[in-house]
């Protein structure tokens, strides 16, 4: 089934909007977000290691031709750091690992060394938003005392650690180590990491801390990096073994009706709310139970557990059986969003992607019908003629579509639903690690070097 989804979104993504960023289903026309500024094709690029996995021949062919003869990063423009490595640089990284095919090894290192000029600021952390053409930085201008965002320098190391490897550059290394180092330095307010970071001064910015958004995938990177570094990066273990006992400690609690939640902290108080993004964590809690101190494997999968059936439980009390962006633990409800600009839904992947490895880490088949559950809902709400769109209110008895195929529905959601029904050698987690943004990178083997070299 999401193969006939992927098709479905990848001819209407062609017939409309071929080349531009992403599809507009109901317009049916080209949309561009400016986290890309004018660097084109997005949803090509995030869609090809999807296209590969899924066998579509033609299409993984067509797109490559389109990055050989059209993706130009010699473009002024300004763009998102984060979502240009995660969605750009990922992708390529992982149609060069499973194609083989140079062309998007030599375009991922170009791409990744027009990202270096970010790291020119006083501590190394890098600018949110860089012009790739003057090589100037800057912040997003609602950031905290102009601070850099937690989940978006703490979200390049992998694809950066790959860019070393594959270039035999070290400085692509160099730079995501030095942010750990930086990190490592600074005092930490009970153990957490708040969202903001002033690049200039090195200093915390306000005392927010987050598992959803600003501070999700800065986790998820620590627990990957020691992973992908086949469990030889003791400090990015440490870091995050020691982060989720903050965690813990501070921001999960249980709500009345006995779902686990985990709340944001502002300053020492909680906001007991939890974000569409944060639903990730369950996943990573459970890919995360192995490594675990002994007495804690269990645990941590258990934790993975709650906190599905808790983001289950947010899909199942609307009306479309889709979840809302962020949903309450106060004022008499639980699991459900109470405000009106809370209550999209965007196509987003964190839901079944925690399905995916609790399914593949514990095999109890509700998580399969979990999915399939999913799976309706998109066909029936948000797939339309001409693609697939998001919905401005999930509780509501009507579709209102926000006309926008998200190029992480092809990157991320249909990725996740084809592997949650697939069997486990595909991409089997020994050998690969995915991206925040669904692409999936190879573990760098202790002997791999030792290979090569016999090779030779
Ligand atoms: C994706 O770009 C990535 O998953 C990122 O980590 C968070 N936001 C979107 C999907 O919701």
């Amino acid at each position: 089934v999401s193969l006939q989804m992927m098709k479905h979104a990848w001819d209407n993504y062609k017939r409309y909007a071929w080349g531009l960023n992403e599809l507009k289903p109901i317009s049916k026309q080209g949309h561009s977000s400016n986290l890309f500024g004018n660097i084109q094709g997005a949803t090509i690029v995030d869609a090809l290691d999807t296209l590969f996995i899924m066998e579509m021949k033609e299409e993984f062919k067509e797109a490559k031709e389109w990055v050989e003869k059209n993706l130009d990063f010699n473009v002024n423009a300004e763009i998102s750091v984060f979502e240009v490595n995660i969605r750009f640089v990922g992708g390529l990284l992982s149609a060069y690992y499973l194609s083989g095919e140079e062309v998007f090894r030599k375009k991922a290192v170009e791409l990744g060394e027009k990202l270096l000029p970010a790291f020119n600021t006083p501590t190394g952390i890098p600018w949110a938003l860089l012009n790739i053409k003057s090589g100037i930085g800057r912040n997003w201008p609602w950031a905290s005392g102009g601070s850099s965002i937690l989940a978006e320098f703490g979200t390049l190391h992998l694809e950066f650690v790959h860019l070393s490897h594959l270039s035999g550059n070290p400085v692509f290394a160099e730079k995501v180590m030095n942010i750990r180092k930086v990190l490592n330095r600074l005092d930490k307010p009970e153990g957490l990491y708040p969202n903001y970071l002033n690049p200039s001064s090195g200093q915390w910015g306000q005392h927010h801390v987050s598992i959803g958004g600003l501070g999700d995938s800065f986790y998820e990177y620590l627990l990957k990096a020691w992973l992908m570094s086949d469990k030889t990066d003791e400090d990015g273990k440490k870091m995050y073994y020691d982060a989720v006992q903050a965690i813990e400690t501070h921001l999960i609690r249980k709500s009345s009706g006995g779902l686990t939640y985990i709340a944001e902290w502002k300053g020492g108080l909680l906001e007991h709310k939890m974000g569409h993004l944060t639903c990730f964590a369950g996943g990573m809690f459970a890919l995360g139970a192995d490594g675990a101190p002994s007495d804690k494997t269990g645990h941590h999968i258990e934790l993975g557990a709650e906190i599905a059936r808790t983001c289950h439980e947010s899909y199942d009390r609307t009306r479309m059986k889709l979840g809302p962006e962020a949903f309450r633990f106060d004022g008499g409800v639980e699991a459900i969003a109470t405000r009106q600009n809370e209550k999209y839904y965007i196509l987003r992947p964190e839901v079944i992607e925690t399905y995916m490895y609790m399914w593949r880490l514990t095999h109890d088949p509700k998580y399969r019908e979990w999915g399939w559950e999913a799976v309706e809902a998109l066909e029936k709400h948000c797939r339309v003629d001409g693609g697939y769109s998001g919905i401005r209110d999930v509780y509501n008895n009507h579709e209102s579509h926000d006309d926008v195929q998200q190029s992480f529905f092809l990157s991320e959601t249909l990725k996740y639903l084809y592997l949650l029904f697939s069997e486990e050698d595909l991409l089997p987690f020994e050998h690969w690690v995915f991206n925040t943004e669904a692409h999936p990178l190879p573990i760098l083997h202790k002997d791999d070097g030792i290979k090569e070299e016999k090779q030779k």
